[in-house]
This record gives C-alpha cells, structure tokens and sequence, in this order.
C-alpha cells in the first residue's frame, strides 16, 4: 500500500484535518509510519519551564518546541508519583484499579506483567521498533527480592513490547545504582558482583547513616530516608552491594539517556521507531554534571532543569539532522507534578527565591491538588502540529488509543481498557479533548475542564518534609477551576448538584475497579 496515502491523507479524521486540510500533506508523507517519541520529564512542575511562564529560569529548548507544536495547559498524568502514572501511560489502565502499583522499590518485580499489552506492544503490531531508555521505575524480574543482578533479569522490557532498552530499574534515589541494557547489567564488572536488599544491609557496606563522612557530593535530608547504600558518594534508599566499574556516576546520568537516546534515533532513522525516554532530571538526588552545576541561580534544582532542557535539545537536534521532524511526533511531559526538597540537603528550598515550580496552581508532586498531576505537555510533529496553546483536556491515559488511531492499529477488547482516542485533541485538530480526567494520588479526584472534585480520605493536608499541600481531606471537595485555578475555595456545599454529578462520574469508573491503597 502506498505509505503516503496512509500517512499523509488516507487516515480520515486526524490526520485529514492537520495534515491535508492544511495543505501540508507532503510533509508528513514518508516511506513509513510516523516515527513517536514519548519524553517523559520526572517531577517537572507546571510552572518549571518558561514556555509555562517561568521566569527565574530560562528553558529555550523545551519553548522552541512549545513554540513550533501544540502546548497543552490542562494535559494530566494519571499519578502524582512515578510508578502508577508510568503504568498507566504505558498500558491505558488505571493504575489504581491494582493495589500494586505504588512508588516500586528498586528490586520490585515487574508491575506489568508479560500477559499486559503494552503501547509498545502496539507499536511493534503496527511494524515498529521500540526502545526504552532511562527512568524505567516498573519493576523488573518475576517477584520483589528475587532479581539476578548478575545475569539476565527476567521478565522485563522485552517481554512487554520493547526491542531495545537501556534502564535505571526505578529511581536515581533507589539502589541498585547500574544501567540495565536489555535486562543485564551494561558494562558488568564481573570482579564485583552485585547484591540489593531493601530489607538488610550488606556487612561492612557504608550505610549515608554510619558514615556520612563518605557523602562526598550530596547529604540526605533529616527525616526523608535516603541514609542506606552509599553509592558515588551519595546516599540512597536500599541496600547494595558491587556493581564496581558499571555503578553509574550521578553527574554523567544525563549524558548516558542523551547519548543513547541520540544513538537509538541515528540506527533507526530509517524504519518507523517508537522511542520512550525517562529522564532522570529533575528527580532527586539532583547532581547535574559540572557544566550545568552553577549554570541556574536556583542550585541543583534549576540546574537539573537546563540539563533537562538540554537533553530536549539534544534529541531534537538530532531528528533534525536525520531529516526526521517531519515524520515524527514527539510528546514531552512529566510523569508528575513538582517537589523541591524531595530528600537531599541541595539548597533547593533555599536558592528557590520567586520561582514556582507548581505555576499559579496548588500542591505539587504526591497531591491531589492540579499541580500534582497537571504537567507540561508539548506535542511537536513539524508540518501536522501547531504551532498553538491548547486548552483541551487530555490525560496520559489516553495516549494508547490514540496512538492505535495513528498507526491505524484496532484495540480488541480489553487492551487498554481506560484509554480513549484523543488523536485530534493531540494534534490540535479538536480544542476539547475528554469530558474529565481522573487522577490519583491518595484519593482520586476529578475533574473537567470547569470543575474538579477531590474526594475525602483520611490523609493528612500537609507533607511536613517535603512541604506540600496534599489536597487530602475527609470533608469532600469542590473547586471551580475557571475561577478559581489555585483551588483555595471549596464550594461543596454551595453546589450539591455538581458535587453529586462529578462524584457519580468518579463512582462510574470506580465501578470497573478501584483498589486505591
Ligand atoms: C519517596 C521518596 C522520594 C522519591 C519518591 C518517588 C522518601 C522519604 N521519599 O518515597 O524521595 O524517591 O518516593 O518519586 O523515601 S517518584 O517520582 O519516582 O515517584
Ligand atoms: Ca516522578
């Protein structure tokens, strides 16, 4: 069949209207398929980018890309935390219709299992290849504790749809600190084998608690954990032991994802590819490499922000070079809103000054106030998208459909069962996208693009130690947010009727499942 008339006009709806009522057909015509990029920031927040209005730090590359795409400013992750919204990003199910998928320690078993389709299922079905690099945080191996670290780690990545994958098993804060390529230790040091345990620690291992004279570059924070396996000089949550030549240097974590990403793009560039990158900025332990150390006014914290910005441009430098952009579309997010002091003493709070991670709107990372779970979101694909603001309602949740929408792939039933085609509403096409989003965190919340409801539970308001207001309250919650973007005035018992109505929406997904811990 001819490519250019799948891709360029024959899709109906979506690309019918970007692509050929625009007149631009010919430059989404390719010999394949369009290739997708997902970035998926960490922790970034609504207000870190000045393309979302910041202006204590400047982001050139991620505006660059605001500006010649779509910038959304209602998108949503599924999660306020990392593990449940990546799952759902990658399966189009609810992630708090399990009881686990919480924030995964750094031996957990793999949370999707091999029998789940995943998006990158999808794409390899539509012809693509696939690859995963960077914050992985899923999970890897059968069961928790049970993991290999010296031999092949299995079930992972290649069991649920990627070809290729280079990966830090959960968090920079998280033992064991190694890449994982293709579920072995890259560069494995077989003179230093290597031991996790979140349960004990390893004789003789420095522990950041017993000997913080060995925490050469960062210190935990006072009551945030982070006090076990001293690894390059920084302390982490968990126990390890070896690793020798392959542990990874914090400072080189972003040059590693950039390079290999750079590298995925240039072998790829001439079959269609499906390309996840998790960065690790801007997630904690911030230890940006020395030529971005300094480089922001706001410590670690900005500076992992221009490094991040960085790697964006990196990565869109290099579609640029392999006469990519116009058959590629590229999605940057965040996997959850923003946190400053998340657990390491690096003057975050400090060096803050104006800055506002969240924007204009309320909590950050963990809550179920908008800035937990309202992320940037710029949708780039050159000659099909933008350039614009969108205020649609979109949601991670529904990138799997709408994906299958774009490789022209058909969902049997029961394969991403919560995502829905939003295609239109990703390419600008459509400015309303969903009707609500619902989001989770301690409790879920939902919301349209007027109101949000956050139902009651018994969490406490505040986060003392990371300084975030929760949203969490046994009184249940109703906010205009047309009105009232920073969600200060509870209108529940002024308007029963809207509560009863977004509650009763709630309850109808619930009704599908919903073990919430
Ligand atoms: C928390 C960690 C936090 C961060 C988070 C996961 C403590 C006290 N805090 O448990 O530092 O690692 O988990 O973040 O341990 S996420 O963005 O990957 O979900
Ligand atoms: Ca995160």
């Amino acid at each position: 069949m001819n490519a250019n008339l799948l891709f360029g006009c024959g899709l109906g709806g979506s690309l019918l209207l970007a692509g050929c009522g625009a007149g631009k057909a010919d430059n989404a015509a390719s010999s394949h398929k369009p290739n997708v990029v997902f970035i998926v920031a960490d922790d970034l927040g609504y207000g870190d980018l000045s393309c979302y209005g910041a202006s204590a730090i400047a982001t050139p590359h991620m505006d660059r890309l605001a500006a010649g795409g779509l910038r959304f400013t209602d998108a949503h992750s599924v999660a306020a935390t990392s593990t449940p919204s990546r799952y759902s990003l990658f399966t189009g199910h609810y992630s708090w219709r399990r009881n686990d998928t919480g924030i995964a320690a750094g031996d957990a078993g793999m949370v999707i299992r091999p029998e789940q389709t995943t998006i990158a299922d999808l794409f390899k079905t539509a012809g693509y290849t696939t690859g995963a690099i960077g914050k992985w945080h899923l999970g890897l191996g059968d069961k928790v504790g049970t993991q290999d670290w010296n031999g092949l780690i299995t079930p992972g990545p290649q069991d649920i749809g990627f070809d290729y994958s280079y990966l830090m098993a959960a968090t920079g804060d998280r033992v064991p600190c190694v890449w994982i390529e293709n579920q072995r230790v890259a560069g494995y040091d077989v003179d230093a084998p290597i031991s996790v345990s979140y349960k004990v620690p390893f004789p003789g291992e420095p522990l950041g608690k017993t000997h913080p004279e060995q925490l050469t570059k960062l210190k935990p924070a006072p009551n945030h954990g982070h006090n076990q396996a001293i690894v390059n000089g920084i302390s982490r949550i968990g126990y390890m032991k070896g690793g020798g030549r392959a542990l990874w240097q914090d400072e080189n974590i972003a040059d590693t994802i950039t390079a290999k990403a750079v590298r995925y793009i240039e072998q790829h560039k001439d079959t269609a590819f499906f390309l996840y990158v998790g960065t690790n900025d801007i997630h904690v332990p911030r230890y940006p490499h020395a030529r971005f150390q300094g480089k922001s006014d706001m410590g670690y914290r900005g500076d992992a922000i221009l490094q991040l910005d960085w790697t964006v441009g990196e990565i869109m430098k290099t579609l640029k070079a392999n006469g990519l952009l116009e058959n590629t579309l590229v999605i940057l997010t965040s996997d959850n809103g923003p946190v400053v002091n998340d657990g390491y003493v690096d003057q975050a709070v400090e060096l803050l000054g104006e800055h506002r991670p969240w924007g204009e709107l309320r909590g950050g990372k963990y809550s179920s106030f908008e800035a937990g779970t309202r992320v940037p979101f710029i949708v780039s694909w050159q000659g099909i998208v933008g350039p614009g603001v969108s205020g649609a309602l979109v949601s991670h949740i529904d990138l799997f459909a709408s994906m299958a929408q774009l490789t022209g792939e058909n969902l049997k039933e029961g394969i991403a069962p919560d995502s829905r085609n939003q295609l239109d509403a990703l390419l600008g096409t459509d400015r309303q996208g969903r009707d609500y989003v619902v989001k989770a965190a301690r409790t879920l919340s939902i919301s349209t693009g007027e109101w949000k409801y956050i139902a009651p539970c018994n969490g406490t308001p505040y986060y003392k130690s990371t300084r975030t207001e929760t949203g969490f309250s046994r009184e249940e919650q109703l906010y205009n947010l047309r009105e009232d973007i920073g969600e200060q005035r509870n209108l529940a018992s002024e308007y029963p009727e809207k509560v009863k109505e977004l509650k009763g929406l709630l309850e109808k997904e619930k009704e599908k499942g919903c073990l919430l811990r």
